[in-house]
């Protein structure tokens, strides 16, 4: 559902796709590097070299994979030693990490290469009253001096003001850059404490009074979305009201605003499929879309 959305918002924007071919997970920074460094390193490093080999960035919608592919190529452009050694286990297969195209996330495409004037001229409808929870998660921001965002790093703006291109208001709410609670192996581990912090966030985001959460990390928005499901279950007694929040990815949000038709952005009704996310109904955000924008 995120992917087509990227793939499809990309385009409109005038971006051709490359598909890195037999690339893997990123690994992921939360668990592999916590583990085993090297390995961590050895695995994004070939990753990174795939898009070196067809002369393009590797460019991520997830937090996790910007995480570990932008750390691993900072970590590597500034200690040669270890980039010696990951290059002797890249080459008992044939490849070589040269650190000459930055990863990124397609949140600093949007901002940093287009900027805002360029995405601005591609909105054609703008919502008219539509409150939205940003979620940044972690790793797009932390570590803070190895990003390239800049500026005030305790309350960034950069994902607020992409939001807003749309029309839409993002809502301030309570410890708004805290973690979704999935992330460094806590969903896989304590499914409980996840939806601990999860619960914290929604309440704050309910209070808050948004319509939609909106965010830039497929593994938040599981958390987010699916999460609401488990929040409802294990913590009844202390929320009240069951959440039903819809969970919003960016680009989906983005390609409504360009006009391009929701079923080609993953905004798919009542789908039969078990186990994909839509978890929590976006038809109240469909409704809106339909209300405001057409
Ligand atoms: S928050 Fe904390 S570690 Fe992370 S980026 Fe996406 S999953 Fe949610
Ligand atoms: C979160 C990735 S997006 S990880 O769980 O921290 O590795």
């Amino acid at each position: 559902m995120l992917e087509v959305s990227i793939r499809n918002v990309l385009e409109h924007l005038g971006v051709e796709i490359l598909d890195l071919q037999g690339a893997s997970c990123c690994p992921a920074p939360g668990v592999f590097r916590a583990f085993h460094i090297p390995t961590w390193l050895v695995i994004a490093a070939r990753n990174i070299s795939i898009a070196e080999e067809l002369g393009v960035n590797p460019i991520t919608g997830c937090n996790g994979c910007y995480g570990t592919l932008r750390d691993v190529w900072y970590e590597l452009n500034h200690k040669p030693e270890l980039k010696k050694e990951v290059n002797n286990e890249l080459a008992k297969i044939g490849r070589v990490y040269k650190g000459n195209f930055q990863p990124k996330h397609i949140l600093e495409v949007f901002y940093l290469d287009m900027g805002l004037d360029y995405i601005r001229d591609h909105i054609k409808h703008n919502f008219t009253d539509l409150k939205v929870g940003v979620h940044y998660g972690c790793h797009i921001l932390k570590p803070s001096d190895k990003r390239p965002w800049g500026g005030e790093y305790e309350s960034p703006t950069f994902f607020d003001e992409i939001v807003e291109l749309t029309g839409g208001k993002s809502i301030d709410y309570k410890d708004k850059y805290m973690c979704c609670g999935a992330g460094g192996g806590l969903r896989s581990a304590v499914k409980e404490v996840a939806a601990d912090f999860t619960r914290e966030e929604l309440t704050n985001m309910r209070d808050a009074g948004v319509d939609i959460i909106v965010d830039c990390c497929p593994f938040c928005h599981m958390q987010l979305d699916l999460g609401q499901i488990e929040v409802n279950n294990f913590y009844k007694d202390m929320i009240g009201e069951p959440f039903n929040i819809p969970v919003i990815y960016v680009t989906q949000l983005l390609g409504v605003s360009f006009g391009v038709d929701p079923s080609l952005l993953g905004l798919v009704k009542n789908h039969k499929l078990k186990g994909v996310s839509p978890f929590i109904s976006i038809d109240p955000f469909l409704s809106i879309v339909k209300k405001q924008l057409i």
